[in-house]
């Protein structure tokens, strides 16, 4: 009886106080929930994450709240929220969830894309910027030299297939794999070597399994019953590491202190200079190093390779926005020369074409969830720590308050009037996220893009397979919003070929 009274007085207090303390704070509206399952019940799980978080907003407004099991989460949409939480308040919103699945890909949170906000990921962070620099202002050996070779390499095995039907997938993830492997490693693979399916394979795999709302990063418990699902995720990543560590271990050998020239030279002098044990600096070890350079690679490979697949894949559903580009071409450039990073400012249908795929199907629509580091607030609500944000950027992309007619591909948006000016219509629009955690590969990314592009359409007219199949514009969700495996063909156009004919 007495225990009874006093289990009861406790529980009382504890509720005032609680009360007493959050007197004053307005939290979002909260989806209901249930204990331990959250508001999993209440959740449909038949759409995409974005697409459904989106449908929500009807409900439940800009900003709201939901229980992933036993976690706390925030969605917010709409610009002005979106920047509070990346650029305003961008270092109490800088961090990341540790989930099961991000944590066996980055040997629980090193790295940089999922470690936690710190010390530890702005030297990384930082690294990996210097090495950027590096390749920014050498003028022997910058993003631009590797990136035209890479694309010549591109168009060059695309002329051999020409005509066939053909599946660009291998195609483009070679090539964005040799400039990220070239910023790593400072070297690159050959067309045939048997490593490249072999890659292919296990970064496709491992970004189809993460972030897909896994069942396990709601509950880690699950992860101690067999599942599939995980076990695959473990092996693709064994096999990326392996790969990684058979690559550092052939470089390390060439590795001089006094000559650093892509990132794992930067990684190792960092390693050799590092006084952790004497000061308060991060540790450097092999693992990080592993780590941060897998991040850099697969989100460079990753990335670019799907952006350049959605783009021939909308260019075939939109014959007459790659005729104007290719007009453009013609006009601009010609047929006597190749295509270069100054040609941006006139190329000025490719470039808006770029920045509207890249707002109708971002590269990650959820962006990757952030994590409140201290208690905060968006708009009026407060926002407890430790709560998982996700900006809804698919949402801000399609607000149809921001964006005319947002379903609609419409690269024309991105023009002014005369189409003589590359304009942002809104700031709804930030496919590269912003703040703290802003895409590091932007710059890099930004222009593999571009040369991609034009030297493919100088080159190439793009069309529909034999069976007249046109791609299927729907994506498939993952922590990339990859579009589903398409046929084309690519045919020399005559153009050129004349144009090399008379040359
Ligand atoms: C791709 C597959 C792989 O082998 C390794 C990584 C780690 C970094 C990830 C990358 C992934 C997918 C794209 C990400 C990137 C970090 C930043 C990038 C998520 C899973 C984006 O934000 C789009």
């Amino acid at each position: 009886m007495w225990w009874f009274l006093i289990i009861s007085l406790l529980t009382l207090l504890y509720y005032i106080w609680q009360k007493l303390r959050n007197l004053g704070k307005k939290y979002p509206v909260c989806l209901p929930h249930l204990p331990i399952l959250g508001s999993l019940p209440y959740m449909n799980s038949c759409d995409q994450a974005h697409i459904y978080f989106t449908k929500l907003e009807e409900k439940y407004g800009h900003i709201y709240a939901f229980w992933q099991g036993p976690w706390y989460a925030v969605v917010v949409s709409k610009f002005p929220l979106a920047k509070e939480v990346l650029l305003k308040k961008g270092k109490d919103f800088a961090s990341r969830p540790r989930m099961v699945t991000t944590d066996i890909l980055s040997g629980s949170g090193k790295g940089i894309a999922f470690s936690e906000y710190g010390p530890q990921w702005r030297m990384y962070r930082k690294l990996v910027q210097s090495t950027f620099s590096l390749f920014r202002d050498r003028s022997s050996l910058n993003f631009e030299k590797i990136i035209c070779q890479e694309a010549n390499t591109l168009c060059m095995s695309l002329a051999n297939t020409e005509g066939q039907n053909l599946d660009p997938a291998l195609d483009c993830f070679l090539a964005a794999v040799n400039v990220i492997c070239q910023f790593c490693f400072g070297n690159s693979w050959k067309q045939n070597d048997k490593d490249i399916e072999i890659m292919m394979n296990f970064s496709d795999s491992i970004v189809k399994s993460l972030a897909k709302d896994s069942l396990t990063d709601i509950f880690p418990w699950i992860q101690l019953f067999p599942n599939k699902q995980l076990t695959l995720l473990k092996e693709n990543v064994k096999l990326r590491n392996k790969l990684l560590e058979k690559k550092i271990k052939i470089q390390k050998e060439k590795f001089k202190i006094d000559s650093v020239n892509n990132l794992l030279d930067m990684l190792l002098k960092a390693k050799m200079n590092n006084n952790s044990h004497l000061t308060q600096e991060p540790e450097i070890t092999d693992e990080h190093i592993l780590m941060t350079m897998g991040d850099i690679f697969g989100a460079g490979v990753e990335t670019t390779s799907s952006v350049v697949k959605w783009s021939i894949a909308y260019l075939l559903h939109y014959p007459q926005v790659k005729e104007k580009i290719q007009k453009e071409i013609d006009q601009k450039i010609g047929f006597t020369r190749t295509p270069v990073l100054n040609d941006r400012q006139q190329l000025l249908h490719l470039e808006s074409t770029i920045r509207e795929v890249l707002r109708i199907r971002p590269v990650a629509p959820l962006l990757i969830p952030h994590l409140a580091c201290t208690e905060s607030s968006i708009g009026e609500y407060t926002i407890p720590k430790g709560t998982r944000i996700y900006v809804n950027l698919w949402s801000i992309h399609h607000d149809p308050t921001e964006w005319d007619e947002p379903e609609k591909f419409k690269p024309e948006r991105f023009l002014d009037k005369n189409k003589e000016q590359l304009i942002m219509p809104t700031s709804s629009y930030f496919p590269f996220g912003c703040g703290p955690r802003v895409c590091i590969g932007e710059f890099l990314a930004r222009a593999e893009l571009f040369l991609f592009l034009a030297w493919i359409l100088q080159r190439f007219d793009l069309e529909v397979p034999d069976d007249g199949e046109l791609p299927s514009l729907e994506g498939e969700y993952g922590v990339v919003y990859q579009i589903a495996p398409f046929k084309l063909k690519f045919k020399l156009r005559k153009a050129w070929r004349e144009a090399q004919l008379s040359a």
